[in-house]
C-alpha cells in the first residue's frame, strides 16, 4: 500500500500569513485532486505553542532569520508562526480535508523545532508517523506540500533514513529560499539519498 503526506498546507505558509512561502496556495488545487489517487492520505500540521524557541519574538534582542544554539543545536529563528488552534495553523479553507485518515502534529516542544514529519531535529521525540507507517505495512511514500526547503525535504532525508521508498511530488511544492539556492540544494540532497523525484504528470 502506497500513501500520500500532505505537508504543513496551513494558512500562515500561505501567501499573507505568518511565514508565507511564495506561491505557497498554488499547491492546494493539486493536493485536493491527488487524494482520489492513493489509498491513504495522511496530513502534518506545524503546531506550535506560543513560547516556541524557535520564535524570534521569544528572544529579546534577536530577529526572524538569526540563528542561535537551543537546547544545544542551532536554530534558525523565524516569526511567530502556526500557533496551537489559532486561524494560522488551520489548514487552508480551499484545501479539502474530507478523506484525511490521520493528521500528524510537529514543533509541539517548545525547546526543540521539527522540520520533519517524523522526528524533531534532534530526533529525541517521534510523531508517531513511523509507527504509524509500519503497522500498516506501507513501505511507498508520496510527500507534496510546504516548505520544499525545510519540512518537505527533512522528512524526505528521514523517510529515506528509515528505508522508505519515497518519492517527491515536485509540482506540489514550494520553498521558502531564505538563502538564495536553498531550492536547488534542497534537491540534490534529496535525490542524493535515493527520493524519486517526479512531477504530479508522472503518476
Ligand atoms: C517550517 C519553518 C518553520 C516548515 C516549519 O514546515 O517547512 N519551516 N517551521
Ligand atoms: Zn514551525
Amino acid at each position: 500500500m502506497n500513501a500520500l503526506i500532505l505537508v504543513d498546507l496551513q494558512n500562515d505558509f500561505l501567501p499573507g500569513g505568518a511565514l508565507p512561502v511564495p506561491h505557497g496556495d498554488e499547491v492546494i488545487p493539486l493536493a485536493n485532486e491527488l487524494q482520489r489517487r492513493f489509498e491513504l492520505v495522511l496530513a502534518t500540521q506545524d503546531w506550535h505553542p506560543p513560547e516556541h524557541g524557535s520564535f524570534a519574538a521569544n528572544h529579546p534582542g534577536k530577529k526572524t532569520g538569526d540563528r542561535i544554539m537551543l537546547d544545544g543545536i542551532e536554530q534558525i529563528l523565524w516569526p511567530v508562526h502556526c500557533v496551537q488552534n489559532t486561524y494560522g495553523a488551520e489548514f487552508a479553507a480551499a484545501f479539502d480535508t474530507s478523506r484525511i485518515a490521520h493528521v500528524f502534529h510537529k514543533g509541539i516542544d517548545p525547546r526543540i523545532d521539527s522540520y520533519s514529519t517524523f522526528f524533531d531535529n534532534a530526533h529525541r521525540r517521534h510523531t508517531g508517523l513511523a509507527p504509524y507507517l509500519e503497522k500498516r505495512g506501507i513501505k511507498e511514500i508520496y510527500l507534496m506540500g510546504l516548505a520544499l526547503d525545510y519540512c518537505v525535504k527533512y522528512s524526505v532525508l528521514d523517510a529515506r533514513h528509515l528505508g522508505l521508498n519515497t518519492h517527491v511530488i515536485l509540482d506540489g511544492c514550494r520553498g521558502i529560499e531564505l538563502e538564495p539556492g536553498d531550492i536547488g540544494r534542497a534537491l540534490d540532497e534529496m535525490k542524493r539519498v535515493g527520493a524519486v523525484l517526479l512531477q504530479s504528470s508522472d503518476l
